[in-house]
């Protein structure tokens, strides 16, 4: 008995030491996150103009995955994912607008994750959206304590310069210019990767684990002149996935989330070729950049000791499907960089990665945090859903029998990637499939096609069986300062809802006593009741601007209509 629990503590304690204790075997981490960055690099042959030698070497020094895939397709879901090692599915977090800590206050990111044993994990840049998160790291450039990633960047004085505002919907930062500015005038990823470059020449205690988030080609595409010199005007081609009435086979969902209103704004001011270019020169920056730190490591101590990781967190539509931005489950948005490099010797793989290898099997962004923490001789961590890339970085042609799943903002709408294979599914049911095998551009829908039932059929039963919705920390009552009055019914019915706006959140406040029903008005002014807003309390409700609810009281009287406007609003009900 006694002999039993002394093996017991011993044992115990051997474990500890093994969690703790770290050996030469135990290799430094850089882990380098890229903006919006989607296929246009050479190695993915996204765009025959783009020029991006930096990418090309780290590619050609480790594995480039050819079929990786976002979690999710928007910065904040898809990074949250990544750190976390939880999909949206598994965490509740699908928007851009959700607070990560409100929604997994006590998750231990991938950074704090690697401190706590035995890192040093620091970070520069983006990483997470547009907040640090300070206690997950040790130390971050320029300034932990204001939870602030960014660097000064310079910015014009006289904004927009190229693409004009067309009102409340159009982000801020969609515009696009050279600038007379040398690199280190720029600021931003220049100042970034100059400290990270500083880390990496130094001598550290302990095993590293840092992060360097390149901002560009996040909007807006403003970089210096010299990185739009390679790409006159009148030579720039649009991307090759363009295809005239490409939507025409897509359903209605699919249809909605592909025309937003930024393409049709851009084409009708001349400014594609423009967007494209400033696209090109924003990748071709941020490439630059990127070799800045390939460069610091070539020199470092650390260089034959340390794995490289780079990732872009979602792709890019420009034009394709009449498409601009992301928010989409197609290739063009879903499909990443993905390149591992591992040193010979790391505890995981001690042979290291292959240089030059490619790997084609379908993989996920939330693969990242499994595959390290198994590269580095970390424990597993056991409250995640992340499923180590270890063995296709050992053969990149190993079996693989899983699909990478990618979330767009609603649990309803996703999409699943095999090797071969595409399918998209819309919260109402729609539809699509597309081999990409003979279709990169996913121009064909197939779904419908009964030679290809069978096929569908297998597709559907890869979606998660358990879903967990979209966590309720629902945005706080400040985000409805705007107040919208309720426009009476005099003698005329309310207007039809329009087609064309952006998901809004609207705060129903009812100050009377008794219920109020929401009804929605479709385009064709159809009714359709959508609940209630009990006596003395409050609703929250998801819809899209253009559209209009009518208010009835319990006796179906109208109170009045309101038309969702672009920003958030409360209505008050008296
Ligand atoms: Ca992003
Ligand atoms: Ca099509």
């Amino acid at each position: 008995m006694l002999m039993n629990s002394l093996l017991k503590v011993c044992f115990t304690l051997c474990l500890l030491i093994a969690g703790t204790a770290l050996s030469a075997a135990t290799p430094n981490v850089l882990f380098i996150a890229v903006d919006d960055l989607n296929d246009w690099i050479g190695s993915l042959g996204g765009h025959p103009q783009t020029k991006t030698p930096n990418f090309e070497r780290l590619a050609k020094s480790g594995v480039l995955f050819t079929n990786a895939y976002c979690a999710a397709a928007s910065c904040n879901p898809s990074r949250t994912a990544i750190f976390s090692g939880r999909p949206p599915h598994r965490s509740g977090l699908y928007q851009n607008m959700q607070k990560m800590r409100e929604v997994m206050p006590e998750a231990e990111l991938l950074p704090r994750y690697f401190s706590r044993h035995g890192y040093w994990s620091a970070g520069s840049g983006k990483m997470l959206h547009y907040v640090i998160d300070p206690p997950s790291w040790n130390d971050y450039f320029p300034d932990k304590a204001k939870d602030d990633p960014f660097p000064h960047t310079f910015y014009p004085k006289q904004r927009p310069v190229n693409l004009p505002r067309a009102g409340d919907w159009q982000y801020v930062e969609t515009d696009w210019a050279a600038l007379e500015v040398s690199d280190e005038e720029f600021g931003g990823d220049w100042s970034v990767t100059k400290w990270i470059g500083e880390q990496l020449g130094r001598a550290h205690e302990k095993p590293f684990f840092l992060a360097c988030g390149l901002y560009r080609p996040h909007e807006p595409w403003f970089v210096p002149k010299k990185y739009f010199e390679p790409f006159p005007l009148e030579t720039i081609q649009t991307g090759p996935g363009v295809q005239e009435g490409d939507l025409d086979d897509v359903p209605p969902l699919g249809q909605k989330l592909g025309r937003n209103r930024y393409f049709a704004h851009i084409q009708a001011h001349g400014q594609w070729k423009k967007g494209i270019q400033a696209y090109l020169a924003s990748i071709h920056f941020a490439d630059a950049m990127l070799g800045r730190v390939l460069d610091a490591l070539e020199t470092s101590p650390h260089r034959d000791n340390t794995i490289v990781v780079l990732w872009s967190d979602h792709g890019w539509h420009l034009g394709e499907k009449e498409h601009w931005q992301k928010f989409t489950g197609w290739r063009a948005c879903a499909r990443v960089p993905l390149m591992v490099r591992v040193p010979r010797g790391a505890a995981g793989l001690p042979e290291g990665t292959q240089a030059g290898s490619v790997c084609s099997r379908p993989v996920s962004l939330v693969d990242l945090f499994a595959t390290l923490t198994e590269l580095c001789g970390l424990p597993a961590k056991t409250d995640i859903e992340s499923r180590s890339l270890v063995p296709l970085l050992r053969d990149p042609a190993a079996a693989w029998p899983h699909a990478a799943l990618t979330h767009l903002d609603d649990p309803g709408n996703y999409a699943l990637s095999t090797e071969r294979w595409r399918y998209i599914h819309y919260r109402d049911g729609g539809e699509e499939l597309y081999d990409i095998q003979t279709d990169p551009h996913e121009w064909t829908n197939l779904a419908s096609k009964p030679e290809h039932a069978e096929k569908l059929a297998e597709m559907r039963l890869l979606a998660p069986k358990e879903i967990v919705p979209v966590h309720e920390s629902q945005p706080g009552i400040n985000t409805f300062v705007a107040e919208l009055e309720l426009a009476p019914l005099i003698g005329a019915e309310p207007p039809n809802s329009k087609a064309d706006g952006q998901r809004v959140t609207l705060l129903f406040q009812n100050h009377r006593q008794t219920t109020t029903k929401l009804v929605w008005l479709d385009q064709t002014g159809a009714r359709h009741a959508y609940g209630e807003v009990k006596g003395a309390s409050r609703r929250l409700m998801k819809t899209y601007s253009g559209h209009t609810w009518l208010l009835l009281d319990e006796n179906d009287k109208p109170l009045g209509h309101i038309v969702a406007p672009e920003k958030p609003a409360r209505i008050k009900i008296q």
